[in-house]
């Protein structure tokens, strides 16, 4: 069954810099925007974009994972033979072992790929917040006559060592890419996103399998291989909202992010909306001594104390007089009376007894609580 291309969904990646959020969940898995998953962006752009055959690679705690993505229903991809398919180590034709690296996960997979005989193939990964037409970068591959097309961004200077560097000519050809350069000469990021021509990258994940020395990445093997072997490579500019949510505080800015009225990503673009899984919990309900202000909250909730500037995921109780302010509260959170809540994730199901004063702004990141650490963070008894 012929297509024209076929997208590959990176997501199994450890997530260590997420800390409690990733300890027992895959990176993509994690809770976002009051009834997402991380994710649910990456996916809803493979479906806005029209591109139904995904190929999702999970490797770490995909339990969750699993679950939630199931055979691509919300994602319109619960396609007999040409939808979503999830990929683990091990699924492989001959055995397989566990992913070595990016690159790796996509050569053990290489069989899958080959079924639809693609001209083109969509490197994603499931831990990008953004909105973005992946056939207008498609179109600009064609255009070119690229073997390679990287998606890419400036992005702070002070950040720009935590991501692939590139140099490109005044047409966006490529000649130069480092990968996390401790001294970055550019602040033009890759976004870690990729559109191949599959004849070309097919022949390059099978050099570099043979390799003893390579880490089997993209970022590190594969891009600089084909860069020194004089290939056409171009840059593909995006200039919409994207972010890596990679860290405690670059997760807890993009919810946050949410709440801008201006900000470019919007979940309630109609051309562009974002799918996952609907719950069927009562609207949630603010109550006579509630109050909400600049905030997402999401169905099954009940609100009587004060809450500010957060993000409210599905089930989550405020008691009265408690005050919750820059704070992502997930689902089944339940807040006592009379506390403070500021600059804090709180975890799934976790119950907060009355009066827990929980204060994120005294620390470098917003603190993440989960039942077992609540008394480490509390300020006024049984706390530091
Ligand atoms: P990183 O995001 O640091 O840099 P990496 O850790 O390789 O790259 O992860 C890329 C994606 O693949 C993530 O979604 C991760 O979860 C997933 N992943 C990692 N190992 C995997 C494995 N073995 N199997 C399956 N999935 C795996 C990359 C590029 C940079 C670029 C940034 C942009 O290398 O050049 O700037 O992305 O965020
Ligand atoms: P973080 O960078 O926060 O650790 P990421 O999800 O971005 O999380 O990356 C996952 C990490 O896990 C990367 O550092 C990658 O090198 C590492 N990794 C990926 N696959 C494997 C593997 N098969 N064995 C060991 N480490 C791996």
């Amino acid at each position: 069954m012929k297509k024209e291309i076929v997208g590959m969904l990176l997501a199994g990646g450890e997530g260590k810099r997420l800390g409690l959020l990733t300890k027992h969940l895959a990176k993509p898995a994690v809770h976002f925007g009051g009834k997402y998953r991380i994710i649910d962006f990456t996916l809803s752009n493979c479906s806005n974009s029209k591109i139904h055959t995904v190929g999702v690679l999970t490797q770490y705690s995909p339990l969750e994972l699993n679950r939630h993505i199931g055979i691509g229903k919300p994602w319109d991809m619960d396609r007999q033979r040409d939808g979503l398919t999830t990929l683990s180590p091990y699924t492989a034709q001959d055995g397989g072992s566990w992913y070595k690296g990016t690159a790796d996960a996509i050569s053990q997979n290489i069989h899958y790929i080959d079924q639809y005989d693609p001209e083109y193939i969509l490197v994603i990964s499931g831990d990008h917040i953004y909105q973005m037409d992946y056939r207008k970068m498609l179109e600009q591959h064609k255009e070119t006559g690229s073997e390679a097309t990287i998606s890419v961004m400036e992005v702070p200077w002070d950040e720009a060592s935590r991501f692939g560097i590139l140099n490109t000519r005044e047409n966006l050809e490529i000649y130069e890419f480092d990968e996390k350069p401790a001294n970055p000469k550019n602040n033009l990021a890759s976004m870690g996103i990729y559109i191949f021509t599959w004849a070309s990258l097919r022949n390059y994940l099978i050099e570099d399998m043979k390799k003893e020395d390579s880490s089997h990445d993209f970022g590190k093997d594969i891009i600089p291989a084909m860069l020194n072997d004089d290939h056409r490579m171009f840059a593909y500019r995006f200039d919409g909202y994207w972010k890596d949510v990679g860290t405690v505080k670059s997760y807890w800015e993009a919810n946050m992010d949410l709440l801008e009225e201006d900000l470019s990503l919007s979940l309630n673009n109609r051309e562009w909306r974002t799918y996952s899984h609907d719950s069927h919990y009562p609207p949630h309900y603010v109550d006579q001594d509630g109050k909400v202000n600049n905030s997402l909250v999401t169905s099954g909730s009940w609100i009587s104390g004060n809450v500010n500037h957060s993000v409210l995921f599905e089930r989550v109780d405020i008691g009265k007089g408690t005050v919750v302010e820059d704070s992502i509260l997930h689902p089944s959170v339940s807040v006592g009376s009379d506390c403070t809540i500021k600059r804090a994730i709180i975890m799934e199901e976790t119950v907060i007894p009355d009066e827990t004063v929980i204060n994120g702004e005294q620390y470098d990141e917003p603190v993440v609580i989960n039942q077992q650490n609540i008394a480490d963070f509390n300020g006024v008894k049984g706390g530091r």
